[in-house]
């Protein structure tokens, strides 16, 4: 029999701390090994996610959905992607949260509580569409280095607060702003104060549409603690790590914001095309702004059976960055032909839209697959397969596919 080595007494004793309760046969314990009760809590309870989810990392949390899960108009919290580049702050105040407003470009920084937030400002609720630039990286080759994402790190949830734009007026803002930059509470992995995980933002002219918010609600409620609780920036359309989740900041800048994450390849491009795997200087990459067009096929989830002589009904979401979608189709035979789907409006600008199709036309029992392809405002549309490599494989909006077996 192989000799086991089993845990120290002082380790033991650390370890009851811990759980706060003895460990009746702690004395047993092999060593090394990590009591459940100390491993990471159930990620789904936690976050109240559906179990459907799928958890790409854990240090920092990462969880995508599937493209059935996101089958309703508007995306609920247990079907939301969560994308952390730190960790989540701990012990939120709500009571003495407060967001300052300084920078280069302010007259004179401000101070709000969130309470002043809510009582000074009108509110405004928008359906808003945050997709991860690094959506449907996982299929990029070379393969970039990041979470894998497939195809569900996208949402579309109702956000209510307080323009920024409002806010800005309130504070004054001098001629030469240029960019907003924003500062949140989340901690840097290395747990140095010094280092923020994130801190992007917007020029200006997207910080004052409209639809720009500081957010205090998802869905008619508080804003989830995953999500951003208890205030978060909003930028729809644009990549998702523009919209700052715990802000307690935003910088005026009059310049573009060099915070973290703003430079190098980080949510940035290539300006021209480039062969995958090229080298590209830094002054050829340009920062992604609005999102390409891109949509998902939500019902039936793939690898559906029909019966021969049945027809099969098809939905799911579009969505085109700061531009409409005009135009969806779907083909059943690998892009040779391109048939119809209907397109609703979107119910505000950057919201995503609705498709259908009834699909009548399957020849004869088989495997199939259905494609779907969305054309925006600018009479640009999906590319079938990957579109340009990149180093960090972002912008992936090619053609999303689901198999269908007629039996
Ligand atoms: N403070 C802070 N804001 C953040 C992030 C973060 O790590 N910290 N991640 C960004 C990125 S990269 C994305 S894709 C979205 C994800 O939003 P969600 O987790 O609410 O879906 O939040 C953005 N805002
Ligand atoms: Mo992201």
């Amino acid at each position: 029999m192989k000799r086991r080595n089993f845990i120290t007494k002082g380790t033991l004793g650390a370890l009851s701390t811990l759980i706060g309760s003895e460990i009746v046969y702690g004395a047993k314990i092999p060593l090394g090994y990590e009591p459940l009760a100390l491993q990471d809590p159930d990620p789904f309870k936690l976050f109240n996610k559906d179990t459907g989810m799928t958890v790409l990392n854990n240090k920092p949390w990462n969880i995508e959905a599937k493209a059935h899960l996101l089958d309703d108009k508007v995306t609920s919290n247990k079907y939301m992607f969560i994308r952390n580049n730190g960790l989540i702050p701990e012990n939120i105040d709500v009571d003495n949260w407060t967001l300052t407003i300084d920078g280069e470009s302010v007259q004179k920084s401000k101070i709000y509580t969130l309470a002043e937030l809510k009582s000074k400002f009108q509110h405004h609720t928008y359906q808003l569409t945050l997709e991860c630039g690094g959506n449907g990286r996982s299929e990029f080759n070379p393969p970039a280095k990041g979470n894998q994402w497939t195809v569900g790190a996208v949402s579309c949830a109702n956000w209510t607060g307080v323009r920024l734009r409002d806010v800005l007026e309130d504070v004054g803002i001098k001629n030469n702003a240029v960019y907003i930059g924003y500062h949140a509470a989340d901690v840097h992995l290395s747990r140095n104060p010094e280092k923020e995980p994130i801190s992007r933002g917007v020029p200006m002219a997207k910080a004052l549409q409209d639809e720009t918010l500081l957010a205090f609600q998802m869905n008619g409620e508080d804003i989830p603690l995953a999500h951003g609780h208890p205030l978060r920036l909003v930028a729809g359309g644009w990549p998702a790590s523009a919209s700052g989740k715990w802000v307690n900041k935003i910088s005026i800048r009059d310049r573009v914001h060099d915070g973290s994450k703003m430079t190098g390849t980080s949510y940035r491009v290539p300006c021209e095309p480039v062969a995958p795997g090229e080298k590209v200087a830094d002054e050829d990459m340009c920062i992604i702004e609005s999102m390409p067009v891109k949509s998902l096929i939500t019902y039936p989830k793939s690898g559906a059976m029909i019966k021969e002589g049945q027809a099969l009904n098809i939905r799911g979401h579009a969505w085109a960055g700061e531009l409409e979608v005009t135009k969806m189709e779907y083909s059943i035979d690998f892009g040779s032909t391109w048939n119809p789907c209907t397109v609703e409006r979107p119910i505000n600008r950057l919201a995503w839209q609705h498709f259908s199709a009834r699909i009548n036309n399957f020849p004869k029992k088989g495997y199939y697959e259905v494609w779907a392809r969305a054309t925006d405002s600018q009479g640009v549309s999906q590319p079938m397969l990957l579109p340009g490599w990149n180093p960090k494989g972002y912008l992936n909006n090619a053609c999303h596919r689901i198999a269908i077996k007629v039996v």
